[in-house]
């Protein structure tokens, strides 16, 4: 998960001259800051840029969030095993065939039975001319936050999907992984064909994706091959893939709808806390750190409230829309991408401007965005911290989808108590 524990120090080179710059213009630049001028500017300045410089864009490894269901997982497998099952690079197959129960009518199907299901040599040969990459951010529906961000590669599906020479009756995808051959381990998702042949104004491709922040996928990842759907909540996104169905049924019948989860769900934009002082003396400046996932509806902003302890709020107010919110810094886009092999993002990458390989909007729905706030001049007591997003409709987290089972994004709530000494 994205936790705050997890910090690594890591040179974000725009956001600290974002900051120095700030500090350049004084109190007046840190808009939040009243006492600022007449604290210890330099200090407070650094505060801040220490937490700044400790955010991480893209998640190493170690610290990537995992959902995963099998026994024994089917990564840990010997490499004996690894290889009969199509669990390697080198003997991974994935089929693609008509449902038998509603099938769709393919001229071409992929199976092994007829020796032609798509191999890890195919699929590289078809990478030379269709790779895609974008970034994505990895969020579990029922996850408080993030389990994740990357730079996810791959072949958009629809290349796949045309090879069966599909004619009629097609009107969904299920898809599933290596499960041991296990019904019981089944993890299935589904996908309507529009979306696969199809992608919204500003929306990437569904990929088979084999690479993530520059390196192939690990198994724990969900190599050799997963599926990655740029744009919903993890569940979609099924690891270990080995078959795609082609069918004429028109129903979901994804693993995720049998936990009560909404399985349409596009992603949500909400804020949490990354770094925040629990304790702190009067005179001390508090830095914040934190993170929004970026949903379908962008975001305009990253907003923070800090109140007394036991502080009524009307009850017909849940989401405190009527609280003196004041604004947060969004961070804008990192220069340098450290958890990458030279620290560099490769080009071309979709959403970038190939020539000055800079994005050509910031932030990009469907990923993350860091944001920073100083806090000075806090009086003596203990306190409830706040922090919300405001999408780029206007809308105050968690509106306009509050339900849970759709993605969780309830506002985040920290205590902080300032003291005398
Ligand atoms: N085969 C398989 N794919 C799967 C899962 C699983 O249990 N098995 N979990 C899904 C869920 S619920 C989520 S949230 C994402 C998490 O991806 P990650 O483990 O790479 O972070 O993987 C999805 N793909
Ligand atoms: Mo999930």
């Amino acid at each position: 998960m994205l936790d705050p524990d997890n910090l690594v120090t890591e040179h974000f080179e725009v956001t600290r001259r974002h900051f120095l710059r700030l500090s350049a213009v004084g109190a007046a630049g840190l808009s939040l800051v009243p006492g600022l001028a007449h604290a210890d500017e330099g200090a407070s300045t650094d505060a801040l840029a220490r937490a700044v410089e400790a955010l991480e864009y893209f998640t190493p490894p170690d610290k990537f969030g995992t959902v995963e269901r099998g026994t024994p997982l089917p990564y840990t497998h010997p490499v004996e095993k690894l290889r009969e099952v199509g669990m390697t690079r080198a003997t991974w197959k994935l089929e693609v065939v008509a449902d038998p129960d509603k099938p769709a009518t393919l001229e071409n199907p992929l199976s092994k039975e007829a020796g032609n299901a798509l191999d890890w040599d195919r699929l590289m040969k078809l990478a030379e001319t269709k790779a895609v990459r974008f970034l994505k951010i990895m969020t579990c529906n029922n996850g408080g936050s993030p389990l994740g961000m990357g730079l996810w590669e791959g072949v958009p599906l629809r290349e796949i999907v045309w090879l069966t020479k599909p004619k009629e009756n097609l009107r969904r995808l299920f898809y599933f992984g290596y499960h041991n051959d296990d019904h019981k381990q089944i993890f299935r998702s589904s996908l309507p064909i529009g979306r696969v042949l199809e992608d919204p104004p500003g929306e990437h491709p569904v990929i088979l994706c084999y690479k993530l922040n520059g390196e192939f996928l690990s198994g724990k990842r969900g190599g050799p091959v997963r599926m990655l759907v740029p744009d919903a909540y993890g569940f979609k996104s099924v690891k270990w893939l080995q078959k795609v169905v082609l069918t004429n049924a028109p129903f979901a019948n994804d693993t995720y709808a049998d936990g009560n989860n909404d399985v349409d769900s596009a992603m949500k934009t909400f804020a949490r806390f990354m770094s925040h002082p629990t304790k702190a003396k009067v005179s001390e400046p508090l830095p914040i750190s934190g993170l929004a996932q970026v949903g379908m509806s962008g975001l305009s902003k990253v907003q923070y409230w800090l109140s007394p302890k036991g502080t009524d709020w009307p009850k017909d107010d849940p989401h405190f829309t009527t609280a003196p919110w004041r604004d947060a810094d969004l961070l804008p886009a990192p220069t340098v991408w450290k958890t990458l092999p030279d620290g560099k993002l490769p080009s071309p990458v979709l959403g970038f401007d190939p020539n000055t390989n800079r994005p050509t909007s910031w932030p990009m729905r469907n990923t993350l965005a860091h944001w920073a706030v100083l806090l000075t001049d806090v009086a003596v007591g203990d306190y409830d911290l706040r922090c919300r997003t405001i999408d780029a409709n206007g809308i105050a987290q968690p509106l306009p989808r509050p339900f849970q089972k759709s993605g969780q994004n309830k506002i985040q709530n920290v205590s902080l108590s300032v003291l005398l000494s």
